[in-house]
């Protein structure tokens, strides 16, 4: 099967789009109303030069929605059951964001850049608007905008080192899911050691999409010998992984705590934010499901496109939500929504792909 993009200013290009299509993308999809590079290899090779090598990725569409005034953490911390009272200056937070029914708006990871100053760094959903309407209902002192910020990822077992080339030895001393300003050139880029893979790696929010190809061009230079290469977030990796993908293995359907995120909330929701009484409410009547790592039995099966019915029997229990082969686990790796008391590690269940009914066994833990 083959399908094309028809592209326009709807479907927006990013600072790196150049880049990346000189480098031979072969498969676009669409986050945030714009390109996300899906393939440039193809999905196996990818992914075997993510494990090896490293990567720069065109992460653009992971936007900033900037929160900037006097009501600026308030704001902030109206939007998630995250408790931020004690973050540190230079962190940046995996963030739930909750509706009023505690159904998960985005998982976006925020910055904070000063007292009234905020990035939150979105998955695919137009959390702006959502944000913008808190905003002016809640008469806040604040103004709610996306800037000219888009991230570019550095991932793989070598990132540390193309970095400190680039940036200077100083990169190796942030730490997981910290942030510094480094200098590059004659300005200064926000860097975090952070990114959408579990194999290491640092995020730079390029402020200005001018500054976007040097940048792109200074790494692709300073990587030579390192085989660096255009690449993007990979669905083997992330699902081996237990990256979880908004829009895909969760929706406004589930809550925080569906999706596992439990350790991302207050413990003890002392702060107010939009949902937490749905979320009190959850907690005491317990857990309907939540999010499980599932091996699917059986050959490779292609990339799950829609969700597939889980089953006991005739009785459906949830859903399979990501899938794909895994050349270095020898199995199908699967993310799942299984229902309560379904979702101890071991129980085996099946599953209705398209290409028939297989065996499926809930695990322990990700394939790290
Ligand atoms: N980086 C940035 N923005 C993003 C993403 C990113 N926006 C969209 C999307 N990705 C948001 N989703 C996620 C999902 C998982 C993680 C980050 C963003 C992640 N989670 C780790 C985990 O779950 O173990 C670590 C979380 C922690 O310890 O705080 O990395 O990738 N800028």
């Amino acid at each position: 099967m083959n399908h094309y993009i028809a592209i326009s200013r709807r479907l927006r290009q990013t600072p790196f789009t150049a880049g990346v299509e000189a480098a031979g993308v072969k498969a676009y999809t669409v986050y945030n109303r714009m390109l996300l590079p899906a393939v440039f290899d193809t999905m196996e090779e990818d992914y075997r030069h993510l494990k090896t090598h490293v990567q720069v990725w065109d992460v653009a569409v992971e936007r900033q929605v900037e929160l900037n005034g006097p009501d600026a953490t308030r704001l902030m911390q109206m939007l998630t059951p995250r408790d931020l009272s004690q973050i540190k200056a230079d962190q940046c937070f995996y963030v739930p964001i909750t509706d009023e029914n505690g159904g998960m708006l985005n998982d976006p990871v925020a910055l904070q850049l000063s007292d009234t100053r905020w990035w939150i760094s979105i998955a695919d959903s137009d959390l702006l608007f959502w944000i913008k309407g808190l905003a002016q209902g809640a008469g806040l002192d604040v103004a709610v905008f996306e800037p000219d910020v888009s991230p570019l990822a550095v991932q793989g077992p070598k990132a540390e080192t193309l970095m400190a080339r680039l940036f200077g030895e100083e990169v190796r001393k942030i730490g997981f899911f910290r942030y510094r300003r480094m200098a590059f050139g004659d300005t200064s880029f926000i860097v975090a050691r952070s990114g959408y893979s579990r194999q290491g790696g640092f995020e730079i929010y390029v402020e200005d999409s001018a500054h976007g190809m040097p940048l792109w061009d200074a790494l692709f230079e300073a990587g030579a010998d390192l085989d660096v290469r255009a690449g993007c977030p990979n669905l083997i990796e992330r699902i081996e992984g237990g990256l979880l993908s908004y829009g895909n293995d969760m929706t406004l359907e589930n809550t925080p705590l569906e999706c596992g995120l439990g350790k991302f909330m207050g413990k003890n929701a002392d702060h107010d934010f939009v949902g937490r009484t749905a979320l009190e409410t959850e907690k005491t009547n317990g857990i309907a499901r939540q999010i499980r790592p599932i091996a699917v039995s059986g050959a490779a099966l292609a990339p799950a496109r829609a969700p597939w019915p889980l089953f006991v029997g005739e009785q459906p229990v949830g859903q399979i939500t990501s899938a794909v082969w895994s050349p270095d686990f020898q199995t199908n790796v699967a993310i799942g929504m299984v229902d309560a008391g379904h979702w101890d590690a071991g129980t085996q269940l099946h599953v209705k792909t398209p290409d028939g009914l297989r065996a499926a066994t809930i695990q322990a833990q990700f394939w790290l």
